[in-house]
């Protein structure tokens, strides 16, 4: 049915109308219209055939012709002249949730503001508070609102996309005829960010889950609906596609649908090489099927060593695979503990020993509490006799708990002319330092680089918290030569961060990769601020394995004798 498209149009006319000031009473009728079109049972295709279209309420001889023209043509010659008549990025604005056409209209004239990015510019400025009328809940809905038309249009974080996965996977658990179910594409092979969600379920009733699948809690339209496939979109603009496939072809389908594209375009030419033919149904040898239940057994045909998903890129691990030569990935159950993390001393929710409690609870062995430094004042950086006070208060807590140690820490600032916000006395007394950059991202190259070279050269400084700065969607990293970091880093053994914090992600995949060919130790730290962040470890891990690297490449994959051990082998 084209209701809704019609509906849509006259929706689009009023608010066009609406910004160019036009006739209330106009705005008014095709508002109405739409809304009466909506509203009904009938197809408005076959109400035109009738003839019957002015009995609809509110649809006058003007409407009327201008429906039979958008059904036959898909537009309207009045509403392709009137789009021209603003700037085509207004009705982009439009489309925010809490933005409406007065409001566009308002920014327009009084700011300027003819598309998405001059909104986000002004917002940026400040400039939408100062106008008069606007208040600032407005504003803040309006930065909500351009927050969900880029996740609706771009890619999100992984972290988001496994929170979006999360409740129909728990559906899936518990649905009536499902065998197996997992879930596949950039997900999987955890990449940084995810543009859609891809789920795989084996059942014998195809038909019967996907029509439970769309009516699963989290959704809130269906885009696509068949007998074995369906696509809908979350409450959050989220797109979560669903595919129902045989159990002798589960594997053959989850290795296609993980993907890359690129991995799966290499596979295949091996395939063919030896005379098979692999897609997702599995791997036919002519018309028979050899191989699909499982990925293992399709690789083992191949002849290759199993590929985790996330190095399925073609960089090197089809080669790796086909030699025995693949690393032996880090595990999630190979750390031993967090490096990074912050109490209500500084900026942290929690208490430290609450915050060692959680660790505990995960089975670590120990827990770096690294509060800002002093210089840090938005964040409650300790200056020293708070220090003396929390080093106190770690060791009563250290002396009580048996089998776990807190590690008396720190995030120092790394300051703008490179040197540490605490003096060398100080730093000597902590069990472990973090050093980070906090200020001057815009700083020239050499000089970035110099602040992160000269960190590295002090020996105290055990790590380099999130070495680039990016933050997601919001700041870029900063420009600094990373190469010439990590040659530092190995040569003074000081580790870098893979920090997991969900926007941070940094050091990010590639580096990790680089960094271990260059002999840098990684240390990821989840750089919690209260005990629920701890639960970042396994981002930190997904991006070292990314990162090809193994157990031996990170620092808190080491037990607390060693690591103790380990950092205190500077070479400066
Ligand atoms: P995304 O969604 O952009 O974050 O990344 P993916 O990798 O999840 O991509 P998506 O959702 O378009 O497709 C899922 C998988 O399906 C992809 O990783 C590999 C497979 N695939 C998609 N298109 C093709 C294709 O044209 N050729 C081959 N061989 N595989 C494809
Ligand atoms: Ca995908």
């Amino acid at each position: 049915m084209k209701n809704q498209e019609v509906a849509r149009l006259f929706r689009d006319i009023a608010d066009i109308l609406q910004i160019k000031g036009a006739n209330p009473f106009r705005i008014r009728a095709y508002q109405k219209a739409a809304q009466n079109i909506e509203s009904l049972s009938e197809d408005i295709a076959q109400i035109s055939e009738e003839g019957r279209l002015t009995s609809i309420p509110g649809i006058g001889k003007d409407l009327s012709e201008g429906i039979e023209e958008f059904l036959a043509t898909g537009t309207t010659r009045a509403f392709e002249e009137l789009k021209k008549s603003i700037p085509l990025g207004l009705l982009e604005l439009l489309s925010i949730p809490s933005l409406g056409p007065k409001t566009a209209k308002l920014f327009y004239e009084q700011l300027g503001i003819k598309d998405l990015k001059g909104l986000q510019d002004a917002l940026r400025k400040g400039k939408l508070t100062q106008l008069y009328g606007i208040k600032e809940k407005t504003v803040a809905n309006i930065a909500k609102g351009i927050e969900l038309i880029k996740m609706g249009k771009e890619r999100m974080t992984l972290a988001k996309a496994l929170e979006a996965a999360r409740p129909f996977l728990a559906a899936l658990e518990q649905l009536a005829g499902v065998e197996k179910f997992a879930y596949a594409g950039s997900l999987r092979r955890c990449r940084e960010t995810v543009r859609d969600i891809d789920i795989l379920v084996v059942s014998r009733d195809p038909a019967g889950v996907i029509g439970s699948f769309v009516k699963l809690e989290p959704v809130a339209d269906i885009l696509a609906k068949g007998t074995t496939k369906s696509a809908v979109r979350t409450r959050e603009g989220i797109q979560v596609d669903c595919r129902v496939v045989e159990k002798k072809s589960f594997g053959a389908a989850l290795l296609y649908f993980t993907g890359s594209k690129n991995f799966n375009i290499r596979l295949r030419q091996m395939a063919i090489k030896k005379g098979l033919k692999i897609n997702e149904y599995g791997v036919f040898k002519g018309e028979k099927l050899v191989a699909g239940k499982s990925e293992e057994e399709i690789f083992r045909l191949l002849g290759m060593q199993y590929v985790e998903p996330e190095l399925r890129e073609d960089s090197g691990e089809i080669e790796a695979a086909l030699g025995g030569s693949l690393p032996r990935l880090i595990a999630p159950s190979d750390i031993k503990g967090d490096l990074h993390a912050h109490s209500q001393w500084s900026d942290g929710q929690n208490s430290i020993e609450e915050m060692a409690e959680a660790a505990m609870r995960k089975g670590y062995s120990y827990l770096a509490i690294t509060d800002h430094s002093q210089g840090l004042v938005v964040a409650n950086g300790l200056n020293e006799q708070a220090l003396k006070k929390k080093k106190r208060q770690i060791d009563k807590l250290n002396a009580r708990i048996k089998k776990f140690r807190i590690l008396f820490a720190t995030e120092v600032d790394i300051r703008s002319d490179g040197s540490l916000d605490y003096p060398d006395r100080v730093l000597a007394q902590f069990d472990l330092v973090v050093a980070a950059i906090h200020s001057g991202f815009k700083q020239p190259r050499h000089q970035l680089t110099h602040r992160l070279l000269s960190a590295c050269r002090s020996p105290y400084v055990h790590i380099i918290a999130h070495p680039t700065g990016r933050l997601f969607c919001v700041r870029d990293a900063y420009d600094a030569d990373m190469e010439a970091l990590f040659k530092e880093a190995a040569e003074t053994n000081t580790a870098l961060e893979v920090n997991a914090y969900p926007n941070r992600m940094d050091l990010n995949d590639a580096h990790c990769r680089r960094a271990g060919e260059m002999g840098v130790r990684l240390a990821i730290g989840t750089d919690a601020h209260d005990i629920e962040h701890l639960d970042g470890m396994s981002l930190g891990v997904s991006i070292c394995r990314r990162g090809w690297l193994e157990k031996k490449n990170v620092l808190n994959a080491l037990d607390t004798d060693t690591l103790l051990r380990t950092i205190k082998r500077k070479k400066v």
